[in-house]
């Protein structure tokens, strides 16, 4: 086979749809694919990556998790120790709070993603509460912040959130050991709220009194002063037909993902074109914290262009708005979003 020289013309697609994997090189941000996107639990090679900083190095053998802040007996575990207490399985649907930022107007700054950041997973971990209550927790504490190796990233949660048995120190990702890029060797995942909680490269948990003030808490994913990015909006997500697919005038089966933060999916709703004829879907229930199928036949009569859009509600009583919510940092966009096809 020729081997490719310099004096060729580099090779550009042309065909770069809205749905490239690639947002950033440096640290890597990546959105998931169409053919990814199809899958109920995301390959692991499919699942966005969404981090600020290069992946650091964390040797698993020497790596300590520390516990501490306001509890009774500061805790140091090694990775095996971890592996010694209890663990769950928990599917969950991750979604980084820019998602959708790019239909944003004006165009807040920060990463360009499309509708590719969010993916789900099995996670396999130790639930948070069975550290928290083996440290022993002061009754003044409010907050449990959790820390990066370095302190690079830090978050905290309410310690309702962090006592919830679903929000897992997480060692495991759809059964293999988590992939340095998802946070090795172990990360949080907290159920229901945006990405930036579940924090990769865990090193620390703090029990704290006083409300944690760091930058990833009070600058940026805030929507403002008042009000940190906190729990997934409802949302949902057509699969099918992608973006620019051509397909047979007549039937379609228009299929996709919905979820929400805030409790179960209760509807989810298709239209065709630009009108108000919303038609109800069939739904598939699946796993608590993950997405929820949904899909109808629509026909469709003529051929040429057309828009599919969804609107998803949950049991919390939302519905996804026409218009993207704006804030300056561009976050939690659900809005109902048009998919362009053509029939032939
Ligand atoms: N240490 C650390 N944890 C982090 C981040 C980060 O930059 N550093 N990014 C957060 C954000 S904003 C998201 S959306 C998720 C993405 O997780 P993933 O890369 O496994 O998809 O990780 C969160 N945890
Ligand atoms: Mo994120």
């Amino acid at each position: 086979m020729a081997t490719k020289t310099q004096s060729e013309p580099a090779e550009v697609e042309t065909t770069a749809s809205s749905m490239d994997r690639v947002v950033t090189v440096e640290p890597t941000n990546l959105e998931i694919v169409p053919g990814d996107v199809v899958h109920e639990i995301t390959p692991i090679e499919g699942f966005f990556v969404r981090s600020h900083d290069p992946p650091p190095y964390v040797d698993v053998r020497t790596h300590r998790l520390r516990v501490d802040g306001l509890v009774a007996t500061t805790l140091e575990l090694s990775m095996s120790e971890l592996y010694r207490e209890p663990m769950r399985s928990v599917t969950v649907t991750l979604e980084c709070a820019g998602n959708g930022r790019v239909d944003m107007v004006p165009l807040p700054h920060g990463e360009l993603w499309h509708h590719g950041a969010v993916s789900t997973a099995s996670w396999r971990g130790v639930p948070l509460e069975v550290l928290l209550r083996k440290a022993g927790l002061r009754d003044d504490v409010i907050e449990i912040a959790a820390y990066d190796v370095e302190g690079r990233f830090g978050r905290s949660l309410p310690v309702e959130k962090a006592l919830d048995a679903d929000t897992l120190v997480t060692l495991e990702m759809n059964g293999r050991p988590l992939p340095l890029m998802h946070g090795a060797p172990v990360r949080l995942i907290v159920p229901g709220w945006y990405g930036m909680a579940s924090v990769k490269w865990l090193a620390r948990l703090e029990a704290r009194k006083i409300p944690f003030h760091g930058h990833y808490q009070t600058v940026a994913y805030v929507y403002d002063a008042d009000h940190p990015v906190t729990t997934i909006r409802v949302k949902s997500h057509v699969v099918y037909p992608t973006e620019n697919a051509v397909v047979a005038k007549g039937p379609l089966t228009v299929w996709g993902w919905a979820w929400s933060g805030d409790g179960a999916i209760t509807s989810v709703e298709v239209a065709l074109d630009g009108n108000d004829v919303w038609q109800p879907t069939r739904l598939t229930p699946s796993a608590r914290h993950g997405w929820t199928r949904f899909d109808v036949a629509v026909l469709v009569e003529q051929p040429g262009r057309h828009a599919v859009r969804s609107r998803a509600s949950d049991e919390g009583g939302h519905r996804q708005p026409d218009v993207p919510p704006w804030n300056v940092g561009g976050y939690g966009n659900n809005a109902v979003r048009p998919i362009l096809f053509t029939a032939r």
